[in-house]
């Protein structure tokens, strides 16, 4: 005697079995079929919430007092694209976000204020607006801020971190230093003195796949798009765009996460593109309108705004528009599924 084909699923769901000819077109699909949606956040209205948590919590009770940026299409997963989570974190004068350290990979973009202060592999960078910043997989990171009396204000940052690629991977492990601050060992500057300036110690330094420069100044990476403007190289879907890279290895500055700047200059109209990258950008400076799929966002600094895999992405610049962002690119190259299309 044969069976309905409903009685037969239930039974099969009971033996832990599932028919793939019902899911073949959602798990294979023809091209990508992004849970996030394109979502915009301005600044002007998540930055009272920002400051709110820091009348309600202290650092030192939060361990890091961030606000995530949720995409609306992936509610409760604290991630805005399916590989990468955003959040803003908020440090007043005189807090210290005690050290610890976890196997994902961070990055600090810092939205407002100055004097703060990461320190990583026992060496510290103060922040100012517009620097990258990077705590590697694995390496203890501290952050502080000086009091009120030395001169300390509230920082701002984006954090850019690949947690939701970790859940995936399930490979997260993290643990707590024994003190709120690692030994500083290095003067502030060591790092960048040895690797920013198109230079390396004569003697290898071994590479654990993270750049050996942990602070990017924005006035550098910002020079570079000027100059590239002046001598007219405008792509016409990015305008100038640069990638920031590890100086070891000539590739992105951390193993999941590509970092990229980029200038529109004023009156720019960009061609449309998509690529299987999601990415998230913030503005950091000037004003314009970017196209995301089917939404259309007019953005201004400090912004931030996401662009999940496969949506069509076009911008247009009303005055000279700067804008940092992070993508899973790196994630998708080494694994050869990354894919772009210029239209
Ligand atoms: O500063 O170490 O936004 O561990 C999320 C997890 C920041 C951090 C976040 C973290 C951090």
């Amino acid at each position: 005697m044969t069976i309905s084909r409903q009685d037969y699923y239930q039974r099969l769901n009971t033996a832990n079995l599932s028919p793939l000819w019902q899911s073949l077109s959602r798990l294979v699909p023809p091209q990508p079929q992004p849970k996030a949606v394109p979502t915009l956040w301005k600044y002007d209205e998540l930055r009272p919430y920002v400051m709110q948590a820091g009348e309600l919590i202290t650092a030192e009770e939060a361990v890091r007092r961030v606000l995530v940026l949720e995409n609306p299409g992936l509610a409760g997963q604290s991630s805005i694209s399916s590989n990468l989570y955003a959040g803003l974190q908020l440090i007043l004068p005189g807090e210290i976000a005690p050290s610890h350290r976890h196997t994902q990979s961070a990055l600090r973009f810092v939205m407002e204020g100055q004097g703060a202060w990461t320190a990583v592999n026992g060496e510290r960078t103060t922040m100012s607006p517009g620097d990258f910043i990077i705590t590697p997989s694995w390496r203890w990171h501290d952050h502080g801020n000086p009091a009120v009396a030395e001169g300390g204000e509230p920082v701002v940052w984006l954090d850019g971190l690949d947690i939701p690629l970790l859940v995936h991977l399930d490979a997260g492990f993290a643990e707590n230093y024994e003190q709120a601050t690692q030994p500083i060992e290095r003067p502030e500057g060591f790092s960048y003195a040895q690797f920013g300036h198109n230079m390396a110690p004569v003697r290898p330094i071994e590479s654990d796949g993270t750049s050996p420069i942990f602070s990017y100044p924005y006035a550098r990476s910002r020079e570079a798009l000027d100059q590239l403007w002046r001598f007219e190289a405008v792509d016409e879907w990015d305008g100038v765009k640069l990638r920031y890279i590890n100086p070891q290895t000539g590739g992105s500055a951390m193993p999941t996460m590509a970092t990229f700047l980029q200038l529109l200059p004023q009156g720019f109209k960009g061609r449309t593109y998509h690529s299987t990258e999601s990415t998230v950008f913030t503005v950091v400076e000037g004003h314009g309108t970017v196209y995301i799929g089917a939404a259309a966002f007019t953005f201004g600094p400090k912004d931030i705004f996401v662009a999940p895999s496969w949506n069509s992405i076009r911008f247009e610049a009303d005055s000279e528009v700067v804008l940092f962002s992070y993508s899973d690119r790196p994630v998708q190259q080494a694994l050869h599924v990354f894919r772009e299309a210029r239209e």
